[in-house]
């Protein structure tokens, strides 16, 4: 039994009563209370802690697991400093980061099997890792060169949703396709786990997801990467309860788990798509962590958020526990630090070189790839588009 907890603060206005006041709005942007129900395996300081619950979900996790996980969230992160970077330089139109957001993502992602399906929606750089997309990959769509080059059917990861919430809906729609091909039980069992933020629960999108999925019990772990902010709005103005215990209202099981705890997270997320592909899904995970940077390099968080909450955050940094438990806790020496720094480098290099070697494609290519079929209505309007591009002296690239 969890202990008795005062979620809605007391005095909170009346929701049509003009603005907030100061101690509301600093409320909302101190909204960093992690609350009775937090599922942690490996506190921030790097002590692992038991958690009877979940402790079997990662018994296999040894030094070699952990060590491989503390590598995936150091390359995502060098991986997305280096896009953040090459936007800051003029060569990517934009950037989303995923800073402070590597655990939870990794930790989803490593519990993925290849059978399972992913749905992101445009943050989750860590989990397209998982799923064997090349950091490479995704930087078309940030150039403007490309809308998503990889295959969903054979990575298990689909394309990048930027309509929030979305996704939810496709996910449950392909959750009931695995359900309907008799994917849910035995041996061949497979789960769909669905990427959203704190902001896209207030979209109708995730609630009609939530229903169908419930009523239906189609195999989808909805995780939510609750990091505080949608933009500059903070999660005050998107509930009233801890979004987890949403899932209480839809009838069915909601998690809240340390996103900056990739061991909790890995655990959690195993046991949810386990749950999902033994019938008993859908499961709701809230995975409570921090959007570190910006929104998008287009956001300016110092205009809406307080100096302070980021500085807070930065002693629970996901990859920060993990390195001091390795040292302290499994006796890893620097070599390992030392060569995976290395290869940090390399693969900063690389996308750099890759992103600077991408062809600018021609003005025909926006037309490609809209149908799976040929459409003479859109042949009609690229031939148009050419005739009209070709009439500029030297043409129009
Ligand atoms: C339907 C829709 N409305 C608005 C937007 C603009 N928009 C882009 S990101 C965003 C905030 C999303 O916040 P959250 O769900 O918390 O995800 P986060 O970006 O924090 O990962 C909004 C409102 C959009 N892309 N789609
Ligand atoms: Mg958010």
């Amino acid at each position: 039994m969890s202990v008795p907890h005062d979620w809605i603060p007391a005095n909170t206005p009346g929701a049509t009563v003009g603005a907030p006041p100061r101690e509301h709005v600093l409320a909302g942007l101190r909204g960093t209370d992690e609350g009775p129900d937090l599922v942690q395996l490996l506190t921030p300081e790097g002590e692992r802690v038991a958690c009877p619950a979940y402790d079997a979900h990662v018994a296999d996790v040894d030094t070699a697991a952990l060590r491989a996980l503390y590598r995936d969230m150091v390359l995502v992160r060098r991986a997305d400093r280096e896009a953040t970077a090459l936007q800051r330089q003029g060569e990517l139109g934009l950037w989303v980061p995923l800073l402070g957001q590597e655990a939870a993502q990794i930790g989803a992602g490593r519990a993925l099997q290849p059978g399972d399906m992913a749905f992101p929606s445009y943050r989750e750089h860590g989990v397209a890792w998982c799923r064997g997309v090349d950091p490479a990959a995704l930087l078309g769509i940030f150039r403007g060169t490309d809308h998503g080059e990889w295959d969903p059917a054979a990575t298990g990861f689909h394309l990048y949703t930027i309509v929030i919430g979305n996704q939810c809906l496709n996910a449950t729609g392909y959750a009931m396709g695995q359900k309907f091909e008799g994917r849910v039980g035995g041996p061949d069992a497979q789960a769909t786990m669905c990427f959203f933020g704190d902001g896209a629960t207030s979209q109708g999108d995730v609630h009609e997801g939530f229903v169908w999925a419930a009523v239906y019990d189609a195999p989808v772990v909805f995780y939510c990467q609750n990091n505080q902010w949608a933009i500059s709005e903070p999660n005050e103005r998107q509930t009233r309860v801890p979004l987890y215990r949403r899932a209480q209202g839809y009838g069915f099981p909601g998690i809240r788990v340390d996103g900056n705890d990739v061991l909790a997270c890995l655990a959690v997320s195993r046991w949810a798509l386990e749950e999902c592909r033994t019938g008993n899904g859908p499961v709701l995970v809230e995975a409570f962590t921090y959007r570190m940077d910006a929104h998008t390099t287009s956001d300016d968080p110092s205009r809406y958020r307080l100096a302070d909450e980021l500085e807070l955050w930065k002693l629970k940094d996901p990859l920060e526990r993990v390195r001091v438990h390795l040292v302290r806790g499994h006796g890893v020496g620097n070599d390992f630090f030392d060569e995976l720094a290395a290869e940090s480098d390399e693969l900063a290099a690389r996308l750099r070189a890759h992103c600077h070697a991408m062809p600018r494609p021609g003005p025909e290519r926006i037309f490609s790839h809209v149908y799976a079929e040929p459409s003479p209505e859109l042949d009609a309007q690229r031939d148009a588009y050419l005739a009209y591009c070709a009439s500029f002296e030297g043409g129009v690239r």
